[in-house]
């Protein structure tokens, strides 16, 4: 374990990000960045060469917690994300999942309700018992190497975009079946959303006993729906996940990632109960401050393709951002994932912006 290689704002200023989240205007902002352990870094994909697949990595708590740890080396970010995967959870359930290389997630295609019977929440606790090793040695890492300024944030997919991947058995440019499946077996879909919501909060609340001080909820496809669904399958989970959540844990701090939801941010902002909403890169910050509850947080939005070329457009679209949020709770992230191809100089150079802003 190395030592801090240069000194970090974040533990001159412990815990900014727990602060923005409870509806603080910290200034300058509390940063870290989606996808901020992976491939652009050359340590992770030492890592990951030893671990063999990406499953294998996700199950081995001493190299997930060691991936983990890594940004919050390089870059004192001040939050340090679980390194792990939103499609953990359908694995844990025993669906069934796999990463074929260069192609993403495989999963079988779930179809009807045999399927959905199949889902074990039994088999749950046992499956995910290494993912909570990685928590707990993730927050004895950050005290270990003196960068307990950083909060450990762990996180699940929101149950529709969970569902998404099942249904289709992978990614998918439209998710024409999961919504066909919603509209046209919508009493069908509705149980899988249960069961996947239930699963959830019995996985987020193991996350957060095990030491995760924030939650976050990814719902990468929230944008596929109509309105009416998206407060059916985004909206309405959500806020059970997040009243579960409260009732057991009241200090701990969550934040929604409801991607590409676009006029419906200000409702999900104000009706799921969640501490803080992510902005996706599309979003005009300055609309997104305005639609969301004032006390509320809001998390992001650089583009990671600014981010990947660096140099003049980077510093002008983040410091877009931070003239945009100044003197509201903001927590500086992308709007998306970082890119495998990202120069990690770049990275520094904007983590130098947002601690100067
Ligand atoms: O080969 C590799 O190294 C695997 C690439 C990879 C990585 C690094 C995958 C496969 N997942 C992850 C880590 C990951 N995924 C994290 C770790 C923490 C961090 O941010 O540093 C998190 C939070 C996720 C969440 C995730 N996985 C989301 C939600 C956010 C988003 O990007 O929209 C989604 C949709 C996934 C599914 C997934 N996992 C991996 C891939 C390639 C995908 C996307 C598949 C697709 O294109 O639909």
């Amino acid at each position: 374990m190395s030592a801090p290689t240069q000194d970090h704002p974040t533990q001159d200023r412990p815990k900014t990000l727990l602060r923005a989240l409870g509806g603080e205007a910290v200034w300058p902002p509390p940063m870290w960045l989606m996808r901020q352990a992976g491939r652009y870094l050359p340590e992770y994909r030492a890592v990951r060469s030893r671990a063999g697949d990406f499953i294998a990595l996700c199950t081995a708590p001493e190299l997930a917690a060691e991936v983990t740890l890594q940004p919050i080396r390089r870059y004192g970010m001040d939050g340090a994300i679980l390194f792990s995967d939103i499609l953990m959870l359908p694995w844990a359930l025993g669906h069934g999942l796999r990463f074929a290389e260069g192609e993403g997630p495989v999963l079988p295609r779930l179809e009807d309700q045999t399927a959905i019977d199949r889902l074990d929440r039994d088999r749950l606790h046992g499956a995910i018992a290494p993912i909570l090793e990685t928590v707990r040695r993730v927050r004895q890492g950050l005290r270990d190497e003196g960068l307990e300024g950083t909060a450990l944030i762990g996180f699940a997919g929101a149950p529709f975009t969970v569902a998404c991947y099942m249904v289709e058995g992978g990614g998918s440019k439209e998710f024409a079946r999961v919504r066909a499946m919603a509209y046209g077996q919508p009493a069908l879909f509705g149980r899988l959303m249960d069961v996947l919501t239930e699963a959830t909060i019995d996985y987020l609340a193991a996350q957060a006993a095990a030491g995760a001080e924030a939650l976050m909820l990814f719902d990468s496809w929230a944008g596929v729906l109509s309105p009416s669904l998206f407060r059916r399958h985004v909206i309405a989970p959500s806020a059970r996940i997040a009243a579960a959540l409260k009732a057991r844990f009241p200090d701990l701090k969550m934040i929604g990632f409801p991607r590409l939801a676009g006029m419906m941010l200000g409702a999900y902002a104000a009706e799921t109960g969640v501490d803080a909403v992510g902005m996706d890169t599309a979003t005009d910050p300055v609309l997104a401050a305005r639609a969301v509850p004032a006390r509320m947080a809001v998390q992001g939005n650089l583009d990671p393709m600014a981010l990947l070329a660096g140099g003049e457009a980077l510093r002008a679209e983040a410091s877009g951002i931070l003239a945009a949020l100044r003197g509201r709770p903001f927590v500086f992230n992308l709007g998306h994932g970082i890119v495998p191809q990202t120069p990690p100089e770049h990275v520094a150079a904007l983590v130098r912006q947002v601690r100067d802003a």
